[in-house]
């Protein structure tokens, strides 16, 4: 590549400041260095943790910042030494390859996929099959690999249970694929906003209820609706009040309760311990359960061989430039998965 060991201009979405949207910029991109790999990013999804990042979710995050963490692209050139696969907020080696207006930009979980170009270190990235769709098998990157990946590896959901998932977004939707996958015959559906459930019954829910519509907590809703309670509930908001409630409607003396959500940073889960000492069991899934670097290529294949699908949670399709409409979609909760392609 003629442009190997140089510094590249590409335009990048910077988020300046927690809470601002992000704004188009031109960054510069280092090349690559020791075991990294620079990528020419095709499409990426924004996912809700990027959302997070833009709100301001993590205090323990440094702006500017790039976000973007769900991508699929080609790579540009490579560093040396590439045969390998803290902080992510900065490259491995504490620094940073991004630059805008004189002043460093920050990474984002070793991808920052909302730029042209990046630099990862070689372990955040997975080689898939040429013949895969960048601009679909972007989502495998983390949304429907999470969600997908609570359900079957976390959870190990088993034929005939009975599921409740709360949150309807791209991740959630995902948890649902996995559950129907698993054979559950009873999926809920839980959001409070009811223009999700139309696509989350096309998906696999049995049931979508809103917990606008008791006058009572979603949790005792939920074990009314099931006699002692789900076999597995999964929580994919990032919100206390709802992980508790998930925790509590897991059926008594077996149920089990995944947490997926990322609440703020530095928030603290408190509940009674009964809870837990009646039997359920707590547990959390990072980017579910999977190797992803050994299980994406696979992942993929199965996408290409028709054995799961996540197609159905692009709603939109964006050219980059339009990334803050892309967040805007999101944040109203008018878009499962934005697309945004460069
Ligand atoms: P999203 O914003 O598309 O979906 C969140 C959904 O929750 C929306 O449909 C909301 O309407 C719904 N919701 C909000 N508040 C409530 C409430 N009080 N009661 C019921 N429903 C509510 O986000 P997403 O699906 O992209 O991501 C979901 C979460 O998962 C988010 O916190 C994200 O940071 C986290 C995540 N975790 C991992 C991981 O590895 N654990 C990976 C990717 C995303
Ligand atoms: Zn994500």
């Amino acid at each position: 590549m003629a442009t190997a060991g140089k510094v590249i201009k590409c335009r990048a979405a910077v988020i300046w400041e927690a809470g601002q949207m992000p704004s188009l910029e031109e960054v510069e991109v280092a090349p690559p260095r020791t075991h990294e790999v620079r990528v020419k990013i095709v499409a990426t999804g924004i996912c809700g943790t990027d959302n997070h990042v833009r709100a301001g979710f993590f205090p323990d995050i440094d702006y500017p910042v790039i976000a973007g963490h769900e991508a699929a692209g080609i790579v540009e050139s490579v560093g040396p030494e590439v045969t390998i696969c803290e902080s992510q907020n900065l490259m491995p080696d504490k620094t940073s390859r991004f630059t805008c207006k004189g002043k460093q930009v920050y990474h984002f979980l070793w991808t920052s996929t909302f730029s042209e170009y990046t630099v990862m270190p070689e372990a955040s990235i997975a080689k898939i099959d040429n013949a895969a769709p960048l601009e679909k098998v972007c989502l495998f990157g983390c949304g429907f690999s999470t969600g997908y990946g609570a359900a079957i590896n976390t959870a190990k959901v088993e034929p005939g249970s009975t599921c409740a998932i709360f949150g309807l977004g791209g991740v959630g939707l995902s948890v649902i694929m996995g559950c129907k996958t698993a054979g559950a015959s009873r999926i809920i559906g839980i959001d409070i906003n009811k223009e999700k459930f139309a696509k989350a019954k096309e998906l696999g829910a049995t049931e979508c209820i809103s917990p606008n519509d008791f006058n009572k907590p979603i949790e005792k809703v939920l074990v009314e609706m099931t006699g002692l309670g789900v076999d597995y509930s999964f929580e994919v908001i990032g919100r206390i009040d709802t992980e508790i409630a998930a925790l509590a409607s897991s059926r008594l003396g077996s149920g089990t309760c995944v947490l997926v959500g990322a609440p703020p940073s530095g928030s603290e889960l408190t509940f009674d311990p009964k809870l837990v000492l009646t039997g359920r069991k707590l547990i959390g899934s990072f980017l579910g359960g999977w190797k992803l670097k050994e299980a994406l290529p696979k992942l993929v294949s199965d996408y290409l061989n028709k054995k799961c699908n996540p197609d159905a949670l692009i709603s939109h399709t964006l050219p980059f430039e339009k990334i803050a409409e892309g967040f805007e979609l999101l944040h109203t909760g008018k878009s499962i998965r934005c697309v945004l392609l460069f």
